[in-house]
């Protein structure tokens, strides 16, 4: 048979197929899971086949189907093994307020940076519009636009009210979504709006780095009445930034990529290089100041510092 992984506890999972059936399964022996040198096998969003045999009560995992993309994370901070929270995830949504708490677009970059490096695409969904005021209005019309024009979907809506929620819901409708953002911004509103009476347990966003060590829990999906599913991940601190190479994250800011082409240098780091296509594009106007600077602030991280260029 074949199946979801909806729910994983570490020594068994709950698969969910086509049909919605519930099976209670296990693995047998050693997992091959793509290379990764982690702590679990399998996570939730993993498409595996199983068997049941007749007369038992819990399923046989035999096989886990090649991953789209997953999240993961180190098991521990010192640790070279990594735990894998969820796989297959079609949207990872940030939602983000202008008004309190507010969200920097720095924030925002971080997030869609890592979400590139994990190859999952992202969503920005910006909350509270009924809070805003002219200022506030005029500040998200521009970072929609930027966003908006590199090709990430934006989405200005009102848990409160429940303005713009409609077409939110059509974009996530039948998709498997993970929710991410500061506390406060209103993640639970959103989801109540979405699927009344769902609780998830996620942890909030408070910091963009990671550090000490993390907590492993387990996932879980839940299934929403508009097809799909949303992610829960409790104790788990939605996105950081993960061990990427810093020569990598030019690649993860999407409009960098053509451009980049251009420069004199093939290893062009944006930074200093004479002949830098990225900075031209900056100085026209046609790679966004704030994006720039974001870019800036993540290749001088801490974590960078330590990894040199
Ligand atoms: N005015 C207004 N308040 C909102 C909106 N969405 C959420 N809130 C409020 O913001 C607070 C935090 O929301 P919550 O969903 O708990 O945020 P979470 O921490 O991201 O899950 C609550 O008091 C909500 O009632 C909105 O669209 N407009
Ligand atoms: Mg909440
Ligand atoms: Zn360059």
């Amino acid at each position: 048979m074949e199946g979801l992984v909806i729910k994983s506890t570490g020594s068994w999972y709950l698969v969910q197929t086509q049909a919605k059936e519930l099976f209670k399964c296990k693995i047998k022996g050693r997992f091959k899971t793509q290379g990764i040198n982690s702590t679990n096998p399998l996570a939730v969003g993993d498409n595996v086949s199983f068997i049941v045999l007749k007369e038992e009560e819990v399923g046989l995992i035999k096989t886990i189907h090649p991953r789209r993309n997953y999240l993961i994370r180190k098991a521990t901070k010192l640790s070279s093994r990594s735990h894998i929270i969820a796989a297959n995830i079609d949207y990872a949504i940030l939602v983000i307020s202008l008004s309190f708490p507010r969200t920097s677009s720095g924030f925002i970059d971080r997030f869609l940076v890592t979400a590139e490096a994990y190859h999952i695409p992202s969503i920005l969904v910006f909350n509270k519009i009924d809070l805003n005021t002219p200022e506030l209005q005029l500040q998200m019309d521009e970072w929609m636009e930027i966003y908006q024009k590199i090709g990430y979907a934006c989405f200005a809506l009102s848990a409160q009210t429940g303005k713009g929620i409609e077409p939110f819901k059509k974009m996530i409708q039948n998709k498997t979504n993970l929710f991410s953002g500061h506390s406060g911004v209103g993640k639970s509103a959103i989801v109540n709006t979405i699927q009344p009476g769902l609780r998830l347990k996620t942890a909030d966003v408070s910091v963009s780095t990671e550090k000490g060590t993390h907590t492993t829990t387990f996932a879980e999906m839940h299934h929403i009445d508009i097809g799909g599913y949303i992610i829960d991940t409790p104790g788990i601190k939605g996105f950081g930034l993960i061990d990427f190479v810093p020569s990598e994250v030019p690649s993860y800011f999407i409009e960098f990529g053509n451009i980049s082409q251009n420069c004199k240098f093939n290893n062009c780091s944006h930074t200093h290089e004479p002949n830098c296509a990225v900075i031209d594009a900056v100085n026209s106007g046609s790679i966004a100041q704030s994006r720039y600077n974001n870019y800036l602030a993540i290749i001088k991280d801490d974590y960078f510092s330590e990894n040199p260029y």
